[in-house]
C-alpha cells in the first residue's frame, strides 16, 4: 500500500495511492486517525482497514490533481546516518566507519516532494544526497536485527539537502543537516510488505537531467535492519520517526570540480519501487526575513569593503566566488580618496582596500583573508593538502604580495591611472598622496605621478611582473594551476596581475608565442564561473577603456625594456 499526504483545499488529509487513482480516507474511512503519524500509531489492524476502505472506495482523485505534502509532515524524529555506502565513505576521503554515524535533522525541515528547496541567503554551498528512508511503525527499544522488519511501517525516498560549510566547520552536523525545506521525503510511503527486502532497491539522484547518483540499496555499509537495532539500543523509536540510511557517491561536493546547486536548478530522487521527489532549488523567500528586519545589523554575514578594479580585491572575490559565498558590498572609492577617509581607516589602518567583516570580525590584508577563507569554509577546499604543495602555495602568494603588488602600483599609476589623478585638483592629488601611510609606497605614487613611465621606479616594477610571468610560465605544465591539480589560493593571487597585464594592452607579453602557458592558464581562469562573477562583473568600462588606450599609447616606449637576455 502506498499512503500519502495531500493539500485538499485549506486542510490537508491522508490517502491511499491506487492505480486508478488516491482514496481520501477521510471520505473512505472516517473512522480512522486524520494524520499519518497517528495512523501509524494505531497500529497494523488501521492499516488493514485503510487498504481495504481503498479497495472498495467509490471515488478517487486524480493524482496529478493533487498536491502531495510530505507524507509524515513533522515526524517526531528525523535520524540520518552519515557515511553509509563505500563509495561515499571514499568520496568523503575516510575511512570506512565502525559504528553508524548517527545524526538528526530537525523536523522542521521536512518538505514535500514537489516543495521548493530553500538557497539560504546566509549560505551557498547548498548540495544534494539521495536517500531511502525507514519509516517507523512501532513505538520500540532493544530490537534485535532479526526482528527489526516487524517495527518498520514502510519506506520512501528522501533527499538529505545539506549545506556543506554548516556541516563542516563545527564538529555535529545538526546545523548544515537542518535548514529550512532541507528535508524533503516522500513521495508518500510504500508499506514494508510490499517492498519486501529493501536491500535491493536502485536509487538514483539527477540534477536537472544529469545523473548525479546511481547506486542500490544492497550496497548499504549498515542495512536498514542493523541500524534499527543499533538506534534502539538507545533509545525509544516511535511510529512516525524517520530514519534516513544514508547517501551513496556522486554527491556534488565531492565531484572534480565540485558541482553545488545554484537557485533553479532540479533535484530528481527516485528509488525503485518507492517513486520519486523532485525539488527546486529557490532563493529564500524575503519572509523569513520578518525576524532579522527588527534588527538593525547587516543580514549578511559577509561585508567586502572594496573596489572593482583593485587587485586585492579581485584576489579575495575570487576566493569568496570559488567558495559560493556571498557577501554585502561596500566599494571604496580609490580615486577620490575614501580609503583615506577616517571612518574607513578605523576598519583599515593601512588605509588600503579590502577589508573583510565576518560576523563582526574586521579582516585586513587580502592574502591572510583568503587564508582565512579557507579555515572558516573550507567546504570548497582552495589549498592542497600536502604539505610541500601547501608550501608552494605560499611561495607563490608571498612573492607575489612581497614583489608583484608594489610593483603593481607603480605600473597601474604610471600608465593608467594617471589620466584620472591628473584631473583632480592638485591640492586632491596631494592630499591623497600624502595619506599614504607607509613611506615606500607614497614616495614611489609620487614620483609616477609626477613622471609617467620615465619614473625610475618603472623599469624595475616591469621587471618584478616579468619575473612573475616568467616563473609562471616555467612552472605550469599544460592543465595545471600554480597551487597543485586544482584551482586554488596561488592562483587567485596571481591572476589580478596577469590581468593587469592584460588592462594596460600588454598581452604580446604572454601570447600564444611567447609564455603560451601563461596564456592557456589565463584562459582557464577566464572560464570559470567565478572569473564573471568576481572579475568581469565589477569592472567598469571606463576605466578599463582608459587603461587600454593608455597602454597602447605607450607600448612601443615600453617594449624595448621587456626584451631581456
Ligand atoms: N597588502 C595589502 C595591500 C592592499 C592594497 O595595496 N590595496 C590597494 C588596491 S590593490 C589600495 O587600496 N590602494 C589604495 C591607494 O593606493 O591609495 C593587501 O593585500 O590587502
Amino acid at each position: 500500500m502506498k499512503l500519502c499526504t495531500f493539500h485538499h483545499g485549506d486542510t490537508t488529509r491522508i490517502g491511499v495511492i491506487t492505480d486508478e487513482g488516491v482514496v481520501d480516507l477521510s471520505v473512505a474511512a472516517p473512522e480512522l486517525p486524520g494524520e499519518m503519524v497517528a495512523l501509524l500509531a494505531a497500529g497494523p489492524d488501521a492499516l488493514r482497514r485503510a487498504s481495504s476502505a481503498a479497495s472498495n472506495a467509490k471515488s478517487r482523485l486524480a493524482l496529478d490533481s493533487l498536491r502531495l505534502a510530505a507524507p509524515i509532515l513533522r515526524p517526531p524524529k528525523f535520524l540520518a546516518i552519515g557515511l553509509n555506502y563505500a563509495d561515499h565513505v571514499a568520496e568523503a576521503g575516510i575511512e570506512a566507519p565502525k559504528h553508524p554515524t548517527v545524526f538528526n535533522k530537525q523536523s522542521t525541515c521536512v518538505a514535500g516532494p514537489r516543495d521548493p528547496v530553500w538557497m539560504p541567503r546566509i549560505s551557498h554551498v547548498l548540495d544534494y544526497e539521495g536517500e531511502l528512508g525507514i519509516v517507523i511503525g512501532k513505538r520500540c527499544r532493544h530490537v534485535p536485527h532479526d526482528r527489526a522488519h516487524e517495527v518498520i511501517a514502510g519506506y520512501l525516498v528522501v533527499n538529505d539537502v545539506t549545506i556543506r560549510d554548516w556541516q563542516f566547520r563545527v564538529p555535529t552536523w545538526t546545523m548544515g543537516k537542518s535548514f529550512d525545506t532541507h528535508g524533503p521525503i516522500g513521495p508518500w510511503i510504500t508499506t514494508a510488505d510490499e517492498v519486501g527486502d529493501p536491500h535491493g532497491l536502485r536509487l538514483r539522484t539527477f540534477v536537472n537531467d544529469e545523473l548525479r547518483q546511481d547506486s542500490n540499496t544492497k550496497n548499504l555499509i549498515f542495512d536498514c535492519y542493523a541500524i534499527v537495532e543499533h538506534l534502539s539500543a538507545g533509545f525509544t523509536l516511535e511510529p512516525g520517526d524517520v530514519i534516513a540510511t544514508g547517501t551513496p557517491g556522486g554527491v556534488g561536493i565531492a565531484m572534480k570540480p565540485p558541482k553545488l546547486l545554484v537557485a533553479g536548478d532540479r533535484m530528481r530522487v527516485e528509488i525503485e519501487g518507492l517513486g520519486a521527489l523532485d525539488n527546486q532549488v529557490v532563493a529564500e523567500p524575503d519572509a523569513t526575513l520578518l525576524w532579522h528586519r527588527t534588527r538593525s545589523s547587516s543580514m549578511a554575514p559577509l561585508e567586502l569593503h572594496h573596489n572593482g578594479l583593485s587587485s586585492c580585491s579581485q584576489k579575495v572575490r575570487l576566493v569568496l566566488a570559488e567558495k559560493n559565498l556571498a557577501f554585502t558590498s561596500r566599494d571604496v572609492n580609490l580615486v577620490s580618496g575614501e580609503q583615506h577617509s577616517p571612518e574607513y581607516v578605523k576598519l583599515n589602518p593601512n588605509h588600503v582596500v579590502p577589508t573583510l567583516i565576518h560576523d563582526g570580525r574586521v579582516l585586513i590584508e587580502s592574502s591572510l583573508i583568503n587564508e582565512y577563507l579557507e579555515e572558516a569554509f573550507p567546504a570548497v577546499p582552495l589549498a592542497p593538502r600536502d604539505p610541500a604543495a601547501r608550501h608552494a602555495m605560499r611561495l607563490w602568494v608571498k612573492q607575489i604580495d612581497e614583489k608583484v603588488h608594489p610593483a603593481a602600483g607603480v605600473i597601474t599609476y604610471a600608465i593608467g591611472a594617471r589620466p584620472a589623478q591628473m584631473l583632480l585638483p592638485p591640492e586632491q592629488r596631494e592630499a591623497n598622496v600624502a595619506a599614504i601611510p607607509d613611506a615606500a609606497r607614497r614616495a614611489a605614487r609620487r614620483s609616477v605621478l609626477e613622471h609617467g613611465i620615465e619614473a625610475p621606479e618603472f623599469e624595475g616594477a616591469l621587471h618584478a611582473f616579468l619575473d612573475l610571468i616568467d616563473a609562471m610560465d616555467s612552472r605550469l605544465a599544460p592543465g595545471c594551476w600554480l597551487s597543485g591539480d586544482r584551482f586554488g589560493l596561488a592562483d587567485a593571487a596571481a591572476l589580478p596581475y596577469v590581468l593587469r597585464l592584460e588592462h594596460l594592452a600588454m598581452t604580446p607579453l604572454f601570447s600564444g608565442a611567447t609564455r603560451p602557458r601563461v596564456a592557456d592558464w589565463l584562459a582557464r581562469v577566464k572560464a570559470r564561473p567565478s572569473f564573471e562573477t568576481a572579475v568581469a562583473a565589477w569592472a567598469p568600462a571606463p576605466i578599463l577603456n582608459l587603461f587600454r588606450t593608455q597602454g597602447e599609447a605607450v607600448w612601443a616606449e615600453i617594449e624595448p625594456l621587456t626584451r631581456r637576455a
